[in-house]
């Protein structure tokens, strides 16, 4: 029983900082929405965790996120098993630490309109 009670607690000091800490973050914020964004300056300067939330909000009929991997963001593409995001106000945890890459199908060779993060462990 006291080993199951501390074993609790060793968890929820693993889990809760992160969650504690846990920031959100609206893409592009500063620019507005649906405006050119660029997404190498928004992100510049920025020290992304496991746990932090990023929200892209944007005109549905206009604009989706979908997760690449590196190729898929340098070319622009979207393979099939992607995850594609549609809502307008999609929210995304890191739930891993590494490079994240998120693009716009429509705009990504058009107009840039592309993101890539370096999400660190907490
Ligand atoms: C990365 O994405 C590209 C473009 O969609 C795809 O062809 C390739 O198989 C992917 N690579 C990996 C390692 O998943
Ligand atoms: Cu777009």
């Amino acid at each position: 029983m006291v080993r199951m009670i501390g074993l609790t607690i060793g968890i929820a000091f693993l889990v809760l900082p992160a969650l504690v800490f846990a920031k959100e973050y609206v893409v592009g914020a500063e620019a507005g929405r649906d405006s050119e964004v660029d997404y190498y300056a928004w992100a510049d300067g920025k020290t992304f965790y496991v746990g932090d939330v990023l929200v892209f909000n944007y005109s549905q009929d206009e604009h989706n996120v979908i997760v690449v991997n590196a190729t898929g963001y340098d070319k622009c593409l979207a393979s099939s098993n992607s995850g594609a995001f549609y809502s307008g106000n999609d929210k995304i945890t890191s739930t891993t630490p590494g490079n994240k890459y998120y693009i716009c199908q429509w705009h990504c060779d058009y107009s840039d309109q592309k993101l890539m993060i370096t999400v660190l462990r907490p």
